[in-house]
């Protein structure tokens, strides 16, 4: 009789090394990185409440409402400005309900998009609920598994500053995931969406 393959739970996981480490923390480090007018686009909820925190900017955009969107909407800026980065800020779970999108961006190839995706293991908004991939799911490895060869895990904060900067400079889009804690948000985003689009825009430079 064959043996039964080893679960996938059993096998160590790419994230087993990786540090748990602090949304708002690596957020305010991303901010401090970024020099040249870089679009920044915020996930729902505690993403883009967090990029708030750490400082408005003119190229800021903070999606309300909908799971899943910062990655596409971050791909039509990217696309729609080639000469500028663009980074897309998602959760682990919004990431999942629109999966996706990996493969359209591997298939796009923008060269300007790096992705970063705070895993905490659940819907940490809506009351914690964990998410079907918790513990199983590897978020770097779906990504490249999409056609995103430049995904990783960062190891630790230090590791998250080296990868920011790699991403920036790569002439491809890339993933950097990080685990994360279950503290909340440090702050809340001012919630007008007619506010946000507009102040986008003009630091677009499109308004
Ligand atoms: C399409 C859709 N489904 C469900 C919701 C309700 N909802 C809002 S945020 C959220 C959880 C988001 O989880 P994650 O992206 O992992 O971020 P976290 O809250 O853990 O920071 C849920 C279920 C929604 N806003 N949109």
């Amino acid at each position: 009789m064959s043996k039964r393959p080893s679960s996938a739970a059993a096998e160590p996981r790419a994230t087993s090394n990786a540090k748990v480490m602090n949304r708002y923390d690596l957020t305010c480090r991303l901010v401090a990185r970024l020099t040249r007018g870089e679009a920044v686009i915020g996930g729902i909820g505690n993403t883009n409440f967090d990029l708030w925190a750490a400082g408005q900017r003119p190229e800021n955009y903070y999606m309300l409402g909908s799971m899943g969107l910062a990655c596409p909407i971050a791909l039509g800026v990217a696309i729609a400005q080639p000469q500028r980065q663009v980074i897309a800020l998602e959760g682990d779970g919004s990431l999942l309900m629109q999966l996706g999108c990996l493969s359209t961006i591997a298939a796009r190839a923008p060269k300007n998009l790096t992705i970063v995706v705070f895993d905490n293991g659940v819907y940490q908004i809506t009351g914690a609920q964990k998410t079907p991939a918790a513990g199983l799911a590897d978020i770097a490895a779906i990504a490249r598994a999409s056609g995103i060869a430049q995904s990783t895990w960062a190891a630790d904060e230090e590791d998250f500053e080296r990868l920011v900067d790699a991403a920036l400079a790569h002439l491809a889009p890339s993933l950097i995931a990080v685990r994360i804690d279950d503290k909340a948000a440090v702050g809340q985003t001012e919630r007008d969406p007619v506010q946000i689009r507009e102040k986008f825009m003009k630091g677009l430079g499109v308004r």
